[in-house]
């Protein structure tokens, strides 16, 4: 009975199927519905699939598929299962992507295919088994098609039974011809006509300013997102490229004149350090709310927090990244300049023109060395090293691979290990490190593992504050070296933490923290991380609350060591100036001294939230106004400045 029933649900299907209207109308809903499933995985604050985005979405669904009406009965049914196949595969991956970017996968990111491979551990633990659903309908639409496809005797159905002559067969091909144009009209209109309508009105300057991939995705649908994407890819590598407005181009240099003059301060500490070994320490998910907490008694950074006993310790220091990640810390660290809104600097524009911290520091007599133990060809960091003009590129192949910990040598040995190799560097060096250890998901081997994590134990979260405990340790161990080896008296130190941790359930937080945690509270937590600046002389120890970012980094150096910034292009202005800071994020928030605002994931200044940072209450949104404009201003030129190669371009017409 239930086999009967079975084949007879099989053959209503190969006879729905074999009817291209009935055909194409499955392929449209049943690739809507994973649409929808997709757009309440990602679990986006505050953005609904409204009717409109159903709109644009069967309208984009109509444009990538139209043409299968153009083909014979078996292409256009092969055609529709393929396109299945590849979307479904697509937005599943943009899902997994999703969990720990937050951002979709673009034709840069795509460019590194490697890069997403190397994820591994991290990837297994992004997928749900409620993601079955995607796949479910392959189940029985893989086999039906074959079937259809392979099947040896002609069922009856007009599409394939023989032609009488020639006339009904051209009579096939106007049908099939004027349902697939039909179709990329309506495709057409119910696609841009929304999108257009919302650019005009409540995302306007969405497109050019595109600082933010969720944002698009909001009005464009995942679909329409990858079409813009390669539109926007394409504009920048294929040719297409529109060179900046010379208005533009002069508008960007007088901003960094400006910034250029108010970075001319000259105080007590300008010059103090002269000639100091510089050591900087990047250091993997290092985020600023672990700094000085305890978990059952027990110290999280215990050496982390000593240091700071004696060092200038930023307390409201955010990191600015964006897709980017980690190279993102790297570029807007060593450059001063803010990270793209799509994909990496590192490998989107790597050989475009940047004042960086080696190149600068090496103009100055100083070795400039970088040390990261993992693959050299990763975040494209070999061809960007030569770039910066580091002496050298120490990488995985240069460390022994003693002690394994997660992607690669544990982070203890590779600090002990790059001391040992710094002694064979000429004084006065830069030294940029990188660790790797605490990167996601966080597996720490059982014996390194010294933190009673109590409530946590099992917990992505309760692993993240293990590795966090087990790198403050190598940190410990790194500083004794320091020590010994003479370093200590004559280099500046500087850690800091690359981005987040990736772990964005805000109960955690609570349950850590032991109170309720608000929208700003969560904002700041994700987006700051610790900065701590070690003088030779301990001078200046202390907590320094107001804001700060990665871009100022590389001005208080030059400012400690006494070089002139003058020359240079940078948007930031040194910690030591004394002078009020905005600290613009890529997403469109940012955070001066009274306020921080959270820009609407659906897009508007107006439906943003302004922060009171004395009450910590929202406040009338206007109080954001004027930094919002100038976070809006400095993510535009810095997205200018890298793309169009502007720094190559000044430094031509001012050499003239
Ligand atoms: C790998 C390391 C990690 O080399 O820098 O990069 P991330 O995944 O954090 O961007
Ligand atoms: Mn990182």
């Amino acid at each position: 009975m239930q086999i009967s029933s079975a084949v007879g649900i099989r053959s209503r299907l190969i006879r729905l199927i074999n009817n291209r209207y009935a055909a194409y109308a499955l392929f449209i809903t049943i690739m809507l519905i994973k649409l929808v499933i997709f757009h309440y995985s990602l679990q986006v604050k505050n953005i609904d699939m409204n009717p409109v985005d159903y709109i644009i979405a069967v309208g984009s669904l109509l444009l990538v598929s139209f043409w299968t009406f153009w083909l014979p009965p078996k292409g256009r049914i092969a055609s529709l299962m393929l396109l299945n196949l590849i979307i479904t595969g697509f937005i599943y991956s943009d899902l997994v992507f999703y969990r720990y970017f937050e951002d979709f996968i673009t034709v840069p990111v795509l460019m590194q295919a490697g890069q997403v491979g190397s994820l591994g551990e991290s990837i297994r633990s992004l997928i749900h088994w409620q993601d079955l659903f995607f796949f479910i309908d392959w189940i029985i639409l893989v086999p039906v098609t074959a079937s259809i496809l392979f099947r040896k005797r002609r069922v009856s159905n007009y599409s394939v039974q023989p032609l009488a002559n020639a006339r009904s067969r051209s009579n096939i091909m106007t049908r099939r011809l004027i349902a697939g144009t039909l179709t990329l009209i309506l495709g057409c209109v119910l696609t841009f006509v929304p999108i257009k309508a919302a650019s005009k009105t409540w995302a306007v300057g969405l497109f050019e300013s595109n600082w933010w991939n969720v944002t698009l995705y909001n009005v464009t649908g995942i679909i329409g997102f990858h079409g813009y994407d390669i539109y926007r890819y394409a504009k920048d590598h294929l040719g297409l490229q529109p060179v900046l407005a010379q208005e533009a181009k002069d508008h960007n240099q007088l901003w960094f004149d400006k910034a250029r003059g108010d970075r001319t301060v000259r105080d007590d500490n300008f010059g103090k350090y002269k000639d100091s070994n510089v050591i900087m320490i990047q250091v993997e998910a290092f985020m600023n709310f672990v700094v000085n907490q305890t978990i059952n008694g027990q110290e999280i950074t215990p050496n982390f927090n000593k240091l700071l006993q004696e060092s200038m310790y930023y307390s409201n220091f955010y990191h600015q990244t964006a897709l980017g990640r980690t190279s993102d810390a790297d570029f807007v660290t060593q450059s001063s300049l803010l990270p793209l809104p799509s994909g990496s600097v590192f490998t989107r524009f790597p050989s475009h023109v940047y004042d960086t911290l080696p190149s600068i520091l090496k103009q100055h007599g100083y070795a400039a060395n970088v040390f990261h133990s993992y693959d050299s060809s990763f975040w494209n960091r070999n061809t960007v090293y030569k770039e910066m003009n580091y002496d050298r590129y120490y990488s995985k192949k240069d460390f022994k691979q003693d002690e394994m910990i997660g992607w690669s040598v544990s982070d203890a040995s590779f600090f002990k290990q790059s001391l040992d190799m710094m002694k064979d560097i000429p004084e006065p060096f830069y030294s940029f490190l990188i660790t790797l250890s605490s990167h996601h998901p966080y597996g720490l081997p059982k014996e390194k593992q010294k933190l009673d994590t109590g409530e946590f134990q099992g917990t992505i979260f309760g692993d993240y504050l293990q590795s966090i405990h087990y790198v403050d340790e190598a940190l410990g161990e790194f500083v004794e070296q320091m020590k010994s080896q003479g370093l200590w008296d004559n280099s500046i130190l500087i850690i800091y933490g690359d981005h987040d941790n990736s772990i964005k359930d805000e109960t955690f937080y609570e349950q850590f923290l032991g109170r309720e945690v608000t929208e700003l509270d969560m904002k700041q937590i994700m987006n700051q991380v610790p900065l701590l600046i070690h003088l030779p002389d301990g001078s200046g120890a202390g907590v320094y609350p107001e804001p700060a970012g990665m871009m100022n980094t590389a001005p208080t150096l030059y400012h400690l060591l006494g070089i002139s910034s003058e020359p240079y292009y940078l948007m930031g202005g040194s910690l030591l100036s004394g002078k009020e800071r905005l600290v613009p994020l890529r997403s469109g928030a940012f955070s001066d001294d009274k306020v921080f605002f959270i820009p609407a994931e659906s897009g508007g200044f107006e439906n943003g939230t302004c922060y009171n940072l004395s009450t910590r209450q929202p406040t009338d949104v206007n109080a954001c106004k004027q930094g919002y404009e100038e976070t809006k201003q400095q993510l535009k030129i810095s997205d200018e400045t890298i793309t169009y190669n502007l720094l190559k371009q000044f430094k031509e017409t001012s050499v003239k």
